[in-house]
């Protein structure tokens, strides 16, 4: 296993669409171990692979409490099939946005549809945290991030802010 590195806002990147896995295979299974890793390591509950810089609808799940086992989840070519009425408000986070959070409205509940990590459908109901991170990652996957649901202001406040962090912590 190895870990990757994760990219920041304003990286173009980060606005691509990603595109389809088409085969299931070791190297996709290796790409989702490293994500795994990355993931745990960061800590993050989510990681989708435009994070690490890979444009592949792939991402890996974690939201286990600390006193839980781990619990991860492996979606590859994910598509929400249903979306709850209700609506759930929380205080979201991204890795490529360090250190900044802001309030999202989603569905309270969805069904995802994906293939697993052995290249099996599956269909999933996911309620609470894992609703909101599922479509958080769903997000990534069409070049969205959460803070493109905030004000421009914001949005560009947020972006400026993570520039200059990652900036400063380069060493010369
Ligand atoms: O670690 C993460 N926490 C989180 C908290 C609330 C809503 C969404 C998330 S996902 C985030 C990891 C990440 O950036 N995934 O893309
Ligand atoms: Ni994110």
């Amino acid at each position: 296993m190895a870990k990757l590195d994760i990219i920041n806002v304003p990286d173009p990147l980060l606005k691509t669409k990603s595109t389809p896995v088409d085969k299931v295979d070791d190297q996709v299974r290796k790409l989702l171990d490293d994500m795994l890793e990355t993931m745990y390591a960061a800590p993050g509950i989510g990681l989708a692979a435009i994070q690490v810089a890979v444009a592949k609808r792939m991402i890996v799940l974690d939201t286990s409490t600390e006193e839980e086992e781990n619990e991860p989840l492996f979606l590859i070519n994910p598509e929400v099939t249903w979306e709850s009425e209700e609506r759930n408000t929380y205080s979201e986070g991204c890795l490529s946005v360090p250190e900044h959070y802001a309030d999202v409205e989603r569905p309270a509940a969805v069904r995802v549809q994906y293939l697993d990590y052995n290249g099996q459908m599956q269909e999933d109901l996911m309620e609470g945290l894992t609703a909101t991170c599922v479509q958080h990652e769903i997000d990534h996957l069409n070049g969205v991030v959460f803070i493109d649901y905030l004000s421009r202001l914001k949005r560009n406040m947020i972006i400026k802010k993570v520039q200059k962090a990652t900036k400063d912590s380069v060493i010369l």
